[in-house]
This record gives structure tokens, sequence and C-alpha cells, in this order.
């Protein structure tokens, strides 16, 4: 399965005369084990959906309109040569032209391979692809040097298991039956969520911070940690870097200041620590929920100081996993190219502030492609991308498989194939192995894969470059040949015949058990040298996020509640919500509310209602509980703008503010009021 997930789920599908029948989850794979999500088991009415665009389309209406008429793939390619040959030629040069790609598919094929060699040697302007991850991701790389981190399959073992932003009942579905497998053997389970999601419900225990405190939060263990000897002194002697200096900082952070940051008992602080510090192995399973705060990164950095304290990396049942993708060495300069930019340096756009981007940069961008994204729904702060998107002289292409709410915008829409109808080759962020998608059915009516329309528009384009003319598989082929030891024997042919293949690591896989952390100093560094370099505080502090009564006192005196909009259960961010039988079990787009918070403002169950900040508005129904923790409401997220009761989403409310690490997006860092409608 191709979708932006951590699970990368094997999967089988049964065609009969040319149509795909049947699909299941592949058995044979260890981590998903033959299961799939409730999204993906029916994939195959994605597949065929009705509302599939099946040819190139040109616009015919306003912009936003979403009215086409049928084109032939000439015509659609010949335009858009035509315009991207006009633009690289003009005296703004090709910087004016923009992809907009992310990760609705992640394969290697699809996701990251001929599009960036077209773009490369077209010299556009460089996306900076950081609505998800980027935040969390620096933070691990100052912390242990990459996205690294525990086996998810050793869950099961683990003694303690710390859910910290995380909900795998709803986005990492295989991890859930390790959580429980844990639990029953008594192991303790505590969620950290200011929500008490439907993973939090089955916990042990429920902690649940102010959203963007769990920097505060760490801190506030790790004072404690260090007051109590728990903490495992050779570990730290032979594989860290900088306790004293951290020792000396963290005495500015007992628990009482992490207690009242993060709006908690002291209690609760002390307990959590004295847990973490005593029931071993402990493992954390951190997701980007908690990173998409003004100071995400520096939180992530703070969590992943944990394990290397208490030497839970000692076992393979301990540490922490926020994301396995840096364990893979795939060839990504074979799949990119980048030294087709032949030294050229094209401005950087960062996505997360892509409203901005549109309307405002210099010299403008005068056209996107867009493909595996929706930025109309997906981007924060809706009115400024809407703005951007309706631009009458922005020259918009958009590839996918659905009239997207960013379609609507589209001049030429191009069909793309689905991932039963073409060729990719996986890695995971959540698990160890490498897949291989072949393909299971001829494309759908005239859809084409990402791959094959960019190889055709660098013929339009005139690039002559061999890497042009390489197939899919000759990019599966190139992107597995690594001289990494984790890589040997993991060859295209191979996996293709398989499935799948576990990288080549110890089944009992404790990446830190002895160090070696791919950091400059081979060290967990609480001490980083790279971060002060950048101008970063070297050591864990606390940054707080930017919308808070705390941060922000004069805001949160108008806008006082904290707004999280995390994944739907049935949605894969805005993927699947444009089909009937997923919005039907999604129900509406809702907001759950602390009763005292809807009772404050006069609003029942079930009652419209709207929420909105000083960027915007949408509208929804109340659903009144006590999920969320009072003072935070939650938004299950994201619904299409045009299945939405006033067209906007939650996106109408986020803002384009860029996290302290990463230029990371902060979609939960957002403060909102609700009124009933
Ligand atoms: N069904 C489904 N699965 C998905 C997705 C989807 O849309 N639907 N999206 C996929 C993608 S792209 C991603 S990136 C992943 C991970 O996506 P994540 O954003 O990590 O999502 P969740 O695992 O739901 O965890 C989010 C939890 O973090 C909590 N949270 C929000 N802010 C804070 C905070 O400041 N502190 C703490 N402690 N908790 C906070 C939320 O209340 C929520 O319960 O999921 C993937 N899986
Ligand atoms: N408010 C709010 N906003 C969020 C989030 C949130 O939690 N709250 N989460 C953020 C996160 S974590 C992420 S990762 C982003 C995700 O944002 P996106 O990566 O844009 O993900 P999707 O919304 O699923 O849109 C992907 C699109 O790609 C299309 N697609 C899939 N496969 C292919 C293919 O092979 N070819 C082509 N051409 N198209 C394809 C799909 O049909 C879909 O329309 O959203 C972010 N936005
Ligand atoms: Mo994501």
């Amino acid at each position: 399965c191709p979708h932006d997930c951590p699970d990368t789920c094997g999967m089988l599908v049964t065609v009969k005369d040319g149509v795909a029948v049947k699909i299941q989850g592949d058995p044979s794979m260890p981590f998903t084990e033959g299961t799939l999500c409730t999204k993906v088991s029916h994939y195959l009415e994605r597949t065929y959906a009705p509302e599939r665009v099946l040819h190139p389309l040109r616009r015919v209406g306003a912009k936003g309109k979403g009215e086409f008429r049928r084109i032939s793939w000439d015509e659609a390619l010949d335009e858009i040569g035509a315009r991207l040959k006009a633009l690289a030629a003009s005296p703004e040069g090709p910087e004016c032209i923009l992809p907009l790609s992310y990760a609705g598919t992640m394969g290697m094929v699809q996701y990251s391979s001929m599009d960036r060699r077209f773009f490369h040697r077209l010299g556009a302007s460089v996306l900076e692809r950081t609505l998800c991850s980027s935040a969390g991701k620096f933070g691990l790389k100052a912390t242990l040097g990459g996205s690294l981190g525990m086996d998810p399959e050793r869950f099961s073992e683990a003694k303690l298991i710390l859910l910290w932003g995380a909900n795998p009942v709803v986005s990492n579905l295989h991890l859930w039956p390790r959580v429980l497998q844990a639990q029953r053997r008594g192991a303790k389970v505590i969620a950290i969520d200011p929500y008490r999601s439907l993973s939090a419900e089955k916990c042990t225990q429920h902690v649940a911070p102010l959203p963007g405190t769990d920097g505060a939060l760490a801190l506030g263990m790790m004072h404690v940690l260090v007051a109590e000897n728990l903490i495992d002194r050779d570990y730290i002697a032979r594989h860290t870097l900088g306790f004293e200096e951290l020792a000396a900082r963290l005495q500015q952070y007992p628990p009482e200041w992490a207690a009242r940051t993060c709006g908690l008992r002291v209690e609760e602080v002390v307990q959590l620590a004295r847990d973490y510090g005593s029931l071993k192995p402990a493992a954390i399973r951190l997701n980007y929920g908690m990173q998409r705060h003004a100071g995400g990164g520096i939180a992530a950095r703070n969590i992943a100081c944990l394990p290397a304290r208490t030497g839970a990396w000692r076992d393979a049942a301990g540490g922490i996993l926020l994301s396995t993708n840096d364990f893979y060495n795939f060839d990504h300069a074979a799949l990119e190219r980048p030294d087709l930019l032949a030294g050229r340096k094209p401005r950087v756009i960062n996505h997360a502030a892509i409203g901005d981007a549109l309307t405002g940069a210099q010299p403008p961008v005068r056209a996107v492609i867009v493909y595996n994204n929706n930025p109309v729904a997906v981007c924060p702060d809706s009115e400024k991308v809407v703005a951007g998107f309706a631009r009458e002289d922005l020259f918009c292409v958009v590839m996918d498989s659905f009239l997207t709410d960013t379609a609507d915008y589209a001049d030429i829409v191009l069909p793309a194939t689905t991932q039963l109808e073409h060729y990719d080759v996986h890695k995971s962020y959540g698990h160890l192995y490498v897949l291989a998608n072949n393909p299971a059915i001829a494309p759908l009516g005239e859809s084409l894969p990402n791959s094959e329309v960019f190889r055709r528009l660098a013929a339009r384009m005139g690039y002559d470059e061999a890497c042009f003319r390489d197939s899919d598989e000759d990019i599966c082929r190139s992107a597995l040949r690594s001289a990494n030891p984790r890589m040997q024997g993991i060859a295209w042919d191979a996996v293709k015949e398989s499935g799948w293949q576990r990288l080549r690591v110890d089944e009992r896989f404790a990446p830190f058990a002895e160090g070696g952390f791919p950091t400059p100093s081979g060290k967990c560094e609480f001490y980083s040298a790279w971060l002060k370099e950048q101008c970063l505080d070297p050591l864990p502090f606390f940054n707080p996020p930017a919308e808070s009564a705390a941060s922000n006192p004069a805001l949160a005196r108008k806008f006082p509640l904290a707004f999280l909009s995390p994944p739907a259960r049935n949605f894969l961010n805005s993927t699947f919500a444009n089909l009937k039988r997923f919005r039907d079990q999604e129900g509406e787009p809702h907001l759950e509310m602390h009763r005292e918070d809807a009772a404050a403002r006069g609003i029942a169950d079930g009652d419209a209602v709207r929420v909105f900040n000083g960027r915007g508005g949408y509208t929804l129904r109340a659903r009144v509980n006590d999920k969320p923790r009072r003072g935070v409401v939650v938004a299950p997220s994201v619904w299409w703008r045009k299945f939405s009761p006033d067209g906007r989403n939650a996106n109408s409310v986020t803002s384009q503010r860029i996290a302290d690490l990463g230029g990371g997006a902060t979609f939960y860092d957002c403060l909102v009021e609700v009124e009933k409608v």
C-alpha cells in the first residue's frame, strides 16, 4: 500500500479477466499480518469509482468551478510543454514554475523519481516538503542522528509503553495488536495526548497535557530521573554527549514547573518519570501529532533524549520510534538526479506557507504542476491558498485520479493511475521492510502513472538525457542499488518476486544497544554542536507553542480554545474523503468539545457551530463530551471543502507559521473561538 501511513501494508489483489475482484492483506507479510485498514480494504471501490478522472481535461468554467471538457493527451501535453518552455525562456526564468507534490503515494517511482529529474533539468523552484514531519525529523537528527528508532515488532515485549501524541488505532493500525499484547502481558500503557483518542481510551492511563507543551513534560521527567537517580550512568558515560551540561540545565525545570506549563498535576509528571525510569523495557511511540507546533522540533528532541538517560536502548523492546525512514539506504541521487541542476541553485519555496508564496512571492509563481497532493484542502490558511489558486495568471496543472478541491482550479487535469495500475518500490517509516508494488491491472481509461507523464513531458521539452528513458522497473532497480549492509541481497527482482523483504538487520534488532548513533560524535547528543551552528540552543529547552494562553495572552483572550485537527479514521489525509462510503462512516465534519467549554457558550451536542479566528472560520457539528481536555477542541480531518457544509474545512483557521526546526508546518498550533450558528 502506497499511502502516507507508517504501516505500508503488504497487499494481494485477485484479478479475473483483467478486472480486480478482491483485495486483501498479504498474510505472509510479518508486520501487517494479512489485515488492511477500514479504508484500503475497500480500495477497489476507489480504483473503480464512477467519479474517477479517466481522460485529460481542459477547464471551461471559471477557476474553482470545476467545469471541464475532455481533451486528448497530445493536446494536453503540447500545451503544457509550450507553456513551460515559454515561461522558462521568459526573463523570470524557470524559477517561476513550481512543482507541488506530496505524499498521495509514497512509492519511490511515483513519489520522487522522473518528476524530480524533470524539475531539476528544468531548473524550477524547489519545493521544501514540510507539511508533515520536518520539525520532528530535525529534532531527531540533532539528538539521534536521523529518523531512526526501535523496531515496532518488539513493542509487544515492552513493560511500559508511552503513546506520545500517537493514536495507533486510527493512524498506525498494525502497531495496536502489539500494544494490546504487551498490555495483556502486564505492561503499563500510557497515552500522552490532550484528547482521549480511540487509543487513549483503551490505555492503562491517560495523561492530557496542554497542546504544544510536550517538550516541557520531557524536561520535567528528565529532572526527576536525575534527582531520583533513575538513570543508567554506564550507558550515559559510554554513549551520550553533554550529560553534565544538561543536568545543570535541568535545574530550571523541576516537576512543579513542568506541571504548571503542561496544565498537569505535579504527581502526574513525577509518576510518569518514575514509571519511565523503573519499568523496563520502556518503549515510546512518538507520532507526528505532537510536533505540529511552533516548538515541535525541540519538543521531539527533548523526548528523544529520554531513552539514552535510562539506557532503554539496551533492549530491543526499548527506545523510541518516530520514524524508521533512515534505516533504508535507497539511492536517492539515482532516483532524483540532482546533478541535472548543473550548478544552478533555484529558490526554495516552503510548502507549509504556499498561500503566501502563491500570492506574494517575487518574482511570482507563474505555473504550478500538482501531483500526489491536494493543497487547497490540506495546506494551512486556506483563504490565502485559495486566493493563490484563483489567480487568473497562474497556469495550473493537476494530476490526480479525482477532481479534488485543487483540481477545481486547474487549467488542465491529467488522469493518474492508482496503485493497482503501476509499478513502485516502497520503504516504510513505521517498519523495516522493503516492498514491491506490482501492477495488478492495466491503467483505467487513459490514466497514466506520474512517471510516464514526466517522461512524455521531458520528450516534449527536448530533454535527451538517457535517464528520461528509464522504465519504471529501471527506476525500481536503481533505487535499491546500495552498498549499505542493511540493503544486501535486496534487489528489485527478488523483492518483485516475493513482494517484501526485511532489511538485513537482526531479528531482535536493538539499533543503539551499543551506541553507534549516526550523529557527528557517534553518541546520543544531549548537547548538539549542529544546532549551535544554526544559532540554536545546543541543549534541550522549552520552546513554547506560538498560540497559547501562556505565550500570547492577548490572542488567547479573543480566541481561547486550542484547535486540533488530527487524522480521521476513515480518511487518509484528504484521500478517500470524496467517496460516499468513507464519508458516511466518518459521519459529518464535527468538532469535539469538552462539556464545560460547550456549556459556557450555550452549545449543546448536535448544534451547528462555527470555529473561527483571525484567519478565517468554518461551520461544523458540535459533539459534546469529555474527550478533549478543557480548553481544547478537536476536529478529525481532512474533509474536502466541497463536501463540507459551508465549503470550508479545518485549514480555514490553521496558520502558515513555521516550526522551530526543518521549516515544518504547525497545524495544531492554532487558537480559535467557537460559537453556535
Ligand atoms: N486513518 C488515518 N491514518 C493516518 C492518517 C490519516 O489521515 N488517517 N494520516 C497519516 C499521516 S500523513 C501521518 S503524518 C500519521 C501520523 O499522524 P499524527 O498526526 O501523528 O496522528 P495520530 O497518530 O492520530 O496522533 C495524533 C494525536 O496527537 C494528538 N496531539 C495533537 N497535538 C498534540 C500535542 O501537542 N501533544 C500531544 N501529546 N499530542 C498531541 C492528537 O490529539 C491526536 O490524538 O498518520 C498517518 N495515518
Ligand atoms: N488541518 C490539517 N491539515 C493537514 C493535516 C492535519 O492533521 N490537519 N495533516 C498534514 C499531513 S500530516 C500531511 S502528510 C498532509 C497530506 O497532504 P497530501 O499529501 O496532499 O495528501 P492527501 O490529502 O491524501 O492528497 C493526496 C492526493 O494525491 C492523489 N494521489 C494519490 N496517488 C497518486 C498518484 O499516484 N499520482 C497522482 N498524480 N496523484 C495521486 C490523491 O488522489 C490525493 O488527491 O496534509 C497535512 N494537512
Ligand atoms: Mo503526514
